[in-house]
């Protein structure tokens, strides 16, 4: 007999397609978002079904941080969003994520982007996350595995990222 956790994640119940960003820039920003990308894929009730290259990108709002590593990953998961964000500040902390001051530099920040077509306005955890039709390190990398995707209250992904032309942004090749 097949454990839960090795079930089909259409025999657990209810499965989401949830986005999340990942960024880095602090320590080896590359091997962390590469490790963030297998751990997401082995959480309980969960698969990987997409991920973006890498882009290396200019920090928006606050100046003398070292660029971020910033990354877009699509999941299916059985977890709901309050267990989906504990799972994800669990990663976080793993990757010896520090909170000295709202944007401070960080080894990994894991942001829950999108949860379906799910509306959510608690003190933890807004989705939509509301600054992401404003950045290019989100939408840039949203648009390269979801490019059809429309944003709840935006619009397209594609039409937005011509609001975010003037981020500094550089995709890397992949190896
Ligand atoms: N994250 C922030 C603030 N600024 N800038 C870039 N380029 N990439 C980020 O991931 C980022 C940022 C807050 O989470
Ligand atoms: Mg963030
Ligand atoms: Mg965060």
């Amino acid at each position: 007999m097949s454990s839960p956790t090795s079930a089909p994640l259409t025999e657990q119940g209810s499965v989401e397609r949830a986005y999340i960003a990942l960024g880095a820039n602090l320590g080896d920003a590359r091997a962390t978002l590469e490790a963030a990308f297998k751990a997401l894929d082995e959480m309980p009730g969960t698969r990987l079904v997409a991920r973006s290259s890498l882009y290396r990108t200019a920090p928006i709002g606050v100046s003398g941080q070292p660029d971020y590593l910033n990354a877009v990953t699509a999941l299916d998961t059985a977890l709901s969003p309050e267990a989906l964000l504990d799972a994800l500040l669990a990663l976080e902390a793993r990757n010896g994520r520090t909170r000295e001051y709202p944007l401070a530099a960080r080894t990994l920040d894991l942001d829950l982007l999108l949860y379906g077509d799910r509306v959510i306005d608690l003190p933890a955890l807004q989705v939509p996350h509301p600054r992401m039709h404003l950045r290019a390190f989100v939408l840039m990398p949203l648009a390269e595995i979801a490019p059809t995707l429309s944003l709840p209250g935006h619009g397209a992904v594609a039409d937005l990222l011509r609001g975010v032309s003037a981020q500094q942004i550089e995709r890397l090749p992949r190896d």
